[in-house]
């Protein structure tokens, strides 16, 4: 079927940190390519992305930095924007959940179905923390998936075997605020009733055997294992307020709200008068949510997938007016030096980083992570992979071939396109080869392949870089200058060619190449067939290297730096608890305390117990008796003459039948070994105090 328009969303990234390699990966990129190509086939197309602002994720990492909600989605939702924007995620908008325009969107979605009579509204028992006195949802509560054994599955989800849950499905519940056992607590909540929706979403799913198969074999599993009620309201304070009467404290799940993101930022975008759109009509947002010739695609990572081809179509179903998603091309995960991409273990490649490390060299990390995209299962990133995709097929292969074509038409004809003389039978069979590549990276592009869309386009410059070394120009020159002239207008051509079929997946160096080529700027795909790109007497711009060599030291420096982290984490590991601070206290409840420095004279063991050494101690203001509980640590014989910190002042207290008079300072060890907390200087005198 033939659309008329294109709504192509990315997951709308929780604002909770920043964007690292496995995001773009995982959904930007591919997003971005496909919807780059649908532009340059002149496709009426509308990119949708934004911050998700809402959900535990986000109230976790208010609580964990000490801000507040609100200066947590502030803080990220410009860092994650910064990140896609540099490199060349084109969204047409980037908006935010916390918007009022989202909110007001929400809320009304939800009344509808709500006045529809959708929801069942029923009183459950949830998870309360009876500590942090507030309900658990989602990821406020960990236990073990009842589907997989995984311990840290979340309330709402299994990220190990993709399965949702409800929060009552965990076994061992554990609250992740105070680590307690929660308990059931009664409360009222409106439900999606999936159960009665099944028929229809299977035939849905039906319709679409055409999906990537992760994405059809997950679906289908759901639906097999039959699907229940689910919960569409929280009762937390962080969120979009659910619009009804006797729902107070309560928001909307995020997983409720954040779909509808996607509508309120294409609603955002038609309003906005400085929208590039010209002439915005604020209700044409419709066009790309109910009209039935809008092809809506949503790119997501497979932890999403249940929530986008089950949840929201539900959703979306129910209210009746709008499309529903024509495909879910979910990706698999990207993995980085064989572990799992880890923010809060901080492995992972970050956006911001790479770009200090890499200036202008977003490309080359675009190329990479498209040649191993995790397309059809999870894949690896490896900085020696990234130095070898850059070394031997962007510097080798594509850089090569365009510099050579630039450097001799520089050299040979003081940058003008040359006029081709006659065809020979090779070059006319080139020429047709070349015509023949927008199609075929079209098609792969259009079946969501975009490791074989790349590898296609990189065949183009191969053809090309091939064809220079078999026709070796750089030696017919002082022989048959007129057979050159023919060659180097084919490689100009091929080069111009490869600057509009690269574009989707490497923009940056396609605008250079357009620059030094001096290309008309309006080319579109389907020009990429044409071979005449170039007119003879065309003069084109100073050429410059596209892309460098990328040295053994700076990948040595990267693998450095992920060693270092690792390091760092399993140090943090290793370490035993710390014990929260106490309570403050004052100065004066500090002075109370009268601590001073005593010397050990005679020291014995307390009959019949392990722990427990009887002291004489001089405390400078008396000689006395203090039982101690080091007997594990201390021979008695070794610690005669011994300087100590003791605190003199604590009331007497009876031990093993001995009046004990005063407290020996110690500090524990990792083993829980004691030691005493002596002066670091000889000869402090007894009954010195300790300030
Ligand atoms: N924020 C989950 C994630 O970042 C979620 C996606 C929402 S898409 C509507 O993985
Ligand atoms: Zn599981």
């Amino acid at each position: 079927m033939k659309y008329k328009r294109h709504t192509v969303t990315a997951a709308l990234p929780y604002a909770n940190g920043p964007v690292h390699i496995g995001h773009l990966a995982g959904c930007y990129l591919p997003a971005d390519i496909y919807v780059r190509y649908l532009r340059s086939k002149g496709e009426d197309v509308k990119f949708i992305c934004g911050s998700d602002e809402h959900g535990v994720p986000i109230t976790i990492k208010a609580k964990k930095e000490g801000i507040t909600p609100q200066q947590v989605v502030d803080k990220y939702h410009k860092i994650m924007g910064d990140a896609f924007r540099e490199f060349g995620i084109s969204f047409d908008i980037y908006s935010r959940t916390s918007s009022k325009i989202h909110h007001e969107t929400a809320s009304e979605f939800f009344k509808t179905l709500y006045d529809k009579g959708v929801f069942e509204e029923e009183i459950t028992e949830q998870y309360f923390d009876e500590k942090a006195n507030q309900f658990l949802a989602d990821r406020y509560i960990i236990g073990t998936c009842p589907k997989c054994g995984n311990e840290n599955a979340y309330g709402d989800q299994c990220e190990n075997c993709g399965s949702t849950l409800n929060a009552t499905d965990l076994i061992n519940p554990k609250s992740t605020l105070s680590g307690e056992k929660p308990v059931l607590k009664k409360t009222k909540n409106w439900f999606l009733p999936l159960d009665k929706m099944q028929p229809q979403i299977e035939a849905y799913i039906d319709s679409h055997k055409d999906w990537k198969a992760n994405v059809y074999g997950q679906c289908k599993s759901w639906l097999n294992a039959g699907l229940q009620p689910r919960a569409m309201t929280r009762d937390l304070d962080w969120g979009v307020k659910v619009p009804v009467d006797g729902a107070e404290g309560k928001v909307l799940y995020v997983w409720f709200d954040a779909p509808i993101g996607y509508i309120s930022a294409t609603k955002e975008l038609f309003s906005n008068p400085k929208s590039e759109i010209r002439n915005p009509k604020s209700s044409d947002w419709e066009l790309y949510w109910k009209d039935k010739e809008t092809k809506l695609v949503h790119f997501i990572g497979k932890d999403n997938i249940v929530f986008h081809c089950i949840i929201f179509p539900a959703m979306l179903m129910a209210e009746g007016s709008y499309i529903v998603p024509e495909n879910v091309p979910a990706n698999e995960f990207l993995n980085l030096e064989g572990d799992k991409i880890s923010t809060s273990r901080n492995w992972a490649v970050w956006l911001h980083e790479y770009l200090l490390e890499f200036k202008d060299k977003q490309d080359v990390l675009r190329y990479t992570l498209c040649a191993n995209a995790p397309e059809t299962k999870d894949n690896d990133f490896t900085w020696k992979d990234f130095q070898a995709k850059n070394n031997n097929e962007l510097v080798a292969i594509l850089g090569n071939f365009v510099n050579r074509t630039l450097v001799l038409t520089h050299k040979y004809y003081d940058g003008n396109v040359p006029t081709a003389a006659e065809y020979s039978k090779n070059d006319i069979l080139l020429l047709e080869e070349i015509t023949k590549y927008p199609a075929k990276i079209a098609a792969s592009i259009e079946q969501y392949r975009f490791r074989e869309a790349l590898s296609e386009l990189m065949n183009l410059a191969r053809s090309g870089n091939k064809y220079l070394a078999d026709n070796e120009p750089w030696k017919l020159i002082n022989t048959d200058a007129n057979r050159v002239k023919t060659i180097m207008n084919i490689s100009l051509q091929i080069c111009a060619n490869l600057t509009i079929v690269m574009e989707p997946f490497l923009p940056f160096t396609a605008k250079k190449l357009g620059t030094m080529l001096n290309l008309n700027l309006g080319l579109k795909w389907n020009d990429a067939t044409r071979t005449d790109l170039l007119l003879a007497g065309h003069k084109i711009n100073t050429a410059s290297l596209l892309f460098e060599k990328v040295e053994d030291e700076q990948m040595e420096y990267q693998v450095t730096k992920l060693s270092n982290s690792k390091m760092e984490n399993e140090l943090a590991n290793n370490k035993s608890e710390v014990t929260p601070q106490k309570p403050e206290i004052t100065f004066d409840d500090f002075s109370k305390m009268d601590i001073r420095v005593g010397t050990i004279l005679e020291a014995e063991r307390v009959p019949k117990t392990d722990k427990l050494l009887k002291l004489k101690i001089d405390t400078g203001i008396d000689i006395r008796t203090v039982v101690s509980g080091i007997a594990q640590y201390y021979k008695p014989e070794d610690i005669i003459g011994q300087q100590v910190s003791i605190l003199v002042n604590l009331a007497p207290r009876m031990l093993k039948n001995i009046e004990s008079r005063g407290m020996i300072l110690c500090s524990e060890n990792e083993k829980g070994e004691l030691s005493f907390v002596s002066p670091t200087k000889p000869n402090t005198n007894s009954g010195s105090i300790i300030k």
